[in-house]
C-alpha cells in the first residue's frame, strides 16, 4: 500500500506539471531547469580554513559539520538515557526449521515499563561459528510485516493506517504478518551468513504531524514543554536516536559482531540511516535505499521532492530550522554531500532506482562522489568518474554507489547488492 502511495505522490508532481499553469510547490523533473549552484566544501572551514590532514578532520571540521546539520537540517537528540534498559521477551533457536537463531528485545528507553519502548526482532544464522555481521534497520509497518512468522509478537503500539495491509484503526492485525517480506528477504539474508534486527519506526515516534506528545520527544521535554524547540529534533532524529538504542542493546548481545552492524534503510528510513550513520560511529556501514530529499540527494539541484515540498508534506520529520531554507536551498551552510562524507572513513553504499525521479538518483550519485575527497583525506576511496555509472553497476569504492531499473522500493535484489558490497569491504 504504502508502495503504492509512494508510486501515486511520485506520479502526481509530475501530472500538476503537466496540466497546471502554475506548478505545484517544488517539484522540477526537467534537468535544464536545475539551478546553477555551487556546493560548500566538505573541507573548508565556516572561517575559510582548508582542511589538508585528517588531524584537522577529526579534530575540528568533522564537529563543525556535524553541528551544521544539527542546528539547520535534522535538530539536536539527547545522549542515551542513563536508565534504557532491555528485556529478552522470546528467544528460539527453531525459526526457518531450525535454521535461524530469533531473538525480540525490548528496549524501554527510560528503563519504565509504562514508558515508550521499541521491539527489536533478531534473526541470526543458528549454524553460524561465531558472532556474526548484522544489517540493522527500521521497518514500515511493524516487525510482524517483516517475516511470515507466527511467533513474531503483534504489537499493541499505535501505528499509521495502511488497510491494504491489514492494519485498520491504528491496530495491525494478522493480515499485516509477513505483508512486507519482500522488504526483508530474511532468508537470504541469513544464508549469506548475515543476522538481521529491525524495529519499527513509530514505536519510536509514531509518523504523524502534529503530535508532539507521542513517541519518544516528551521524555525530554522541559517543564512545561509541548514540542521540540526549532533547533530540536524532529522526527527523523528520533528514529535516527532509536537507531543508537538498538545498537546500544547489540553491542551487548554476544552473537552479535558488534564492530560489524551495517544500518540500512529505505526512503524515509533511508534518510534516517544516513544520519544514524553520521551522527552514531559504531555503524560500521551505512546503506540509503532510495532515500532522496533530506538524505543522499543534494538539495541544491532541488530536483524532483524539495526542501520546501517535503517541509510542507512532513512538517514533522526535520527541524524547524530547517523550513528558512524552503526557497533558498543556496544558503544552507551544508548539503547532503556533507551528510555522507560524516560517515567516511567508513563505507557507505548509497542505492538508487532510475524510475524513481521524486529521489533524484543523478542528486543521490552525485553526494556520493562529493563525499569523495574526505574518504580520500582519511585514506579510502571515493567515486572517480564523473558520469553516472549504468544500470546494476556496483562502484565498490568505500562511498559507493548502485543504480538498478525500476522505481521506488526495497527489493531482494537490492538486499544481495548491499550484502555484495559488504562483502567486498568486510572482505568476507
Ligand atoms: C514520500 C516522500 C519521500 C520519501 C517517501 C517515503 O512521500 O516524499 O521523501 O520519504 O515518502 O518515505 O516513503
Amino acid at each position: 500500500m504504502r508502495e503504492m502511495l509512494s508510486t501515486l505522490m511520485l506520479a502526481l508532481p509530475a501530472l500538476a506539471l503537466t496540466f497546471a499553469a502554475s506548478p505545484v510547490i517544488g517539484a522540477n523533473y526537467d534537468e535544464s531547469k536545475v539551478p546553477e549552484y555551487t556546493l560548500p566544501d566538505p573541507l573548508e572551514s565556516t572561517d575559510g580554513e582548508v582542511v589538508r590532514d585528517a588531524e584537522t578532520w577529526w579534530n575540528e571540521r568533522r564537529g563543525e559539520v556535524l553541528r551544521l546539520f544539527q542546528e539547520h537540517v535534522y535538530g539536536e537528540a539527547p545522549a542515551r538515557p542513563e536508565g534504557l534498559r532491555f528485556e529478552v521477551l522470546e528467544e528460539s533457536s527453531e525459526a526457518f526449521d531450525g535454521r535461524a537463531i530469533r531473538k525480540q528485545v525490548r528496549i524501554y528507553f527510560n528503563g519504565e515499563d509504562g514508558g515508550p519502548y521499541m521491539d527489536l526482532l533478531v534473526y541470526l544464522p543458528r549454524d553460524a561459528e561465531g558472532p556474526v555481521p548484522v544489517f540493522l534497520g527500521l521497518n514500515f509497518n511493524g516487525n510482524v510485516s517483516v517475516e511470515d512468522d507466527p511467533e513474531i509478537i503483534m504489537t499493541d503500539q499505535w501505528r499509521s493506517n495502511d488497510k491494504e495491509d491489514g492494519i485498520v484503526n491504528n491496530t495491525p492485525s494478522e493480515k499485516t504478518r509477513g505483508e512486507g517480506d519482500d522488504r526483508w528477504p530474511v532468508e537470504q539474508i541469513l544464508r549469506r551468513g548475515y543476522g538481521v534486527a529491525t524495529a519499527c519506526y513509530e514505536d519510536i515516534d509514531p509518523d504523524r504531524g502534529g503530535h508532539w506528545e507521542d513517541g519518544v520527544h516528551p521524555l525530554f521535554y522541559e517543564n512545561g514543554q509541548k514540542k521540540p524547540a526549532a533547533e530540536e529534533w524532529g522526527s527523523i532524529g528520533a528514529w535516527a536516536w532509536g537507531l543508537s538504542r538498538a545498537m546500544d542493546y547489540l553491542q551487548s548481545d554476544e552473537d552479535v559482531d558488534n564492530r560489524r552492524v551495517a544500518v540500512m534503510g529505505h526512503s524515509r528510513l533511508g534518510k534516517t540511516a544516513l544520519w544514524a550513520g553520521a551522527r552514531d560511529p559504531r555503524f560500521a556501514l551505512v546503506v540509503s535505499n532510495c532515500s532522496g530529499c533530506g538524505g543522499a540527494a543534494l538539495s541544491r539541484r532541488a530536483f524532483g521532492e524539495t526542501v520546501k515540498r517535503i517541509n510542507t508534506s512532513f512538517p514533522h520529520w526535520f527541524c524547524d530550522t530547517f523550513t528558512k531554507y524552503n526557497d533558498s536551498e543556496g544558503e544552507l551552510p551544508v548539503d547532503q554531500h556533507m551528510l555522507v562524507s560524516l560517515i567516511a572513513p567508513r563505507p557507505v553504499l548509497v542505492n538508487s532506482a532510475k524510475k524513481d525521479r521524486w529521489a533524484d538518483p543523478k542528486g543521490e550519485f552525485l553526494s556520493a562522489k562529493h563525499a569523495g575527497p574526505v574518504y580520500e583525506l582519511l585514506g579510502e576511496t571515493g567515486i572517480e568518474r564523473d558520469s553516472m555509472p549504468g544500470l546494476n553497476h556496483l562502484l565498490k569504492s568505500t562511498a559507493g554507489y548502485h543504480i538498478r531499473p525500476g522505481g521506488h522500493g526495497v527489493t531482494p535484489a537490492d538486499w544481495q547488492v548491499f550484502m555484495d558490497f559488504a562483502d567486498h569491504h568486510w572482505r568476507r
